[in-house]
């Protein structure tokens, strides 16, 4: 485990990760702009005892006091979840949020950086960000995925946001070189829905994706891995359904003029406030699956 000035781990973590116990990481920006209070807190809270009653330690990221936290105490996550200002961390903000010590939610591409410097191997979140739409007239492409192709951890998430544009996310990432399993399914999920018209590679077990993993470290190749977990049926919306919400937050963020990192967060709350709640009830499901399965693949990663 690396350890600098820049990083504050809590004590049990450290402790779990010295001994090799499991730990997963755990976003922020779904915490600060993913979700509105008071859920965001609630479901913050749940994704943690989900992953301690599986036997895992959960290690919610994000800045504050001028570090970067892995691993946050009650009183932490309600400031974060409460906080009236809070920056969306990715890689580029992180110098300049520590040095003013503002706090920040990390994004996946940031959440991985940070869990790769302080050792935990597994993260699990809501869903990547990737390629969005109408690519040929804004060039906005997520740092999420330059992450992936740098950093060697395990992420497990609904696929991508199904606001992107997902056969161009999945171009980019075979591109850049980097795995994209299916967990037990050979469709890319798309968030909302269980599927897509997108083939991936189908993986059948936790243990088989830690060896992978393990394999890529042994060879020198050092990117994440991504791990497209399925909504379970029963909670999703159907592709056909969501899309019109989709298109509607799509129109309103153009007559708006929203752009750059204001947009993933713009389109989540408008599809929340369009499906009357539905979509946020979905989003709080699929994070927990993906909960379920990351501390599955961390726990087989001890062997
Ligand atoms: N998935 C969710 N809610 C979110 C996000 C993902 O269910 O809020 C966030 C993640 O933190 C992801 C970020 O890294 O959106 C992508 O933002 P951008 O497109 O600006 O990189
Ligand atoms: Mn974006």
């Amino acid at each position: 485990m690396k350890k600098n000035n820049f990083f504050e781990i809590k004590p049990n973590i450290q402790q779990a990760l010295a001994e090799d116990q499991p730990v997963i990481a755990l976003e922020s920006t779904i915490i600060a702009h993913g979700m509105p209070y008071p859920h965001n807190l609630e479901t913050a809270m749940k994704l943690e005892n989900i992953a301690r009653t599986k036997d895992v330690l959960p290690a919610t990221i994000c800045l504050m006091d001028g570090k970067i936290k892995i691993g946050l105490d009650d009183s932490e996550l309600e400031k974060l979840a409460t906080a009236k200002s809070v920056c969306k961390v990715s890689l580029r903000d992180i110098a300049r949020v520590l040095m003013k010590t503002e706090i920040g939610a990390t994004t996946v591409a940031a959440t991985m950086f940070a869990a790769q410097k302080s050792g935990i191997k597994v993260f699990a979140t809501g869903g990547i960000g990737g390629v969005h739409r109408n690519f040929h007239k804004s060039l906005d492409i997520s740092t999420d995925l330059k992450a992936f192709s740098q950093f060697p951890i395990i992420v497990v998430s609904a696929g991508a946001k199904a606001i992107l544009d997902l056969p161009k996310t999945l171009e980019i990432m075979e591109t850049l070189g980097i795995p994209v399993y299916g967990y037990k399914t050979d469709v890319f999920p798309s968030f909302y829905s269980t599927g897509s018209k997108l083939q991936i590679q189908s993986i059948g077990s936790a243990q088989e994706i830690g060896e992978v993993f393990q394999k890529n470290l042994e060879l020198g190749i050092s990117t994440g891995i991504l791990v497209a977990n399925p909504i379970p049926k029963k909670y999703e919306i159907p592709a056909a359904e969501i899309e019109i919400f989709i298109d509607k937050a799509l129109q309103e963020a153009d007559e708006h003029n929203i752009s750059g990192k204001k947009l993933t967060p713009f389109l989540l709350a408008k599809i929340v406030e369009l499906s009357d709640g539905r979509a946020l009830e979905t989003n709080i499901k699929l994070a927990e699956n993906n909960v379920l399965v990351a501390c599955e693949i961390a726990s087989s990663l001890r062997n």
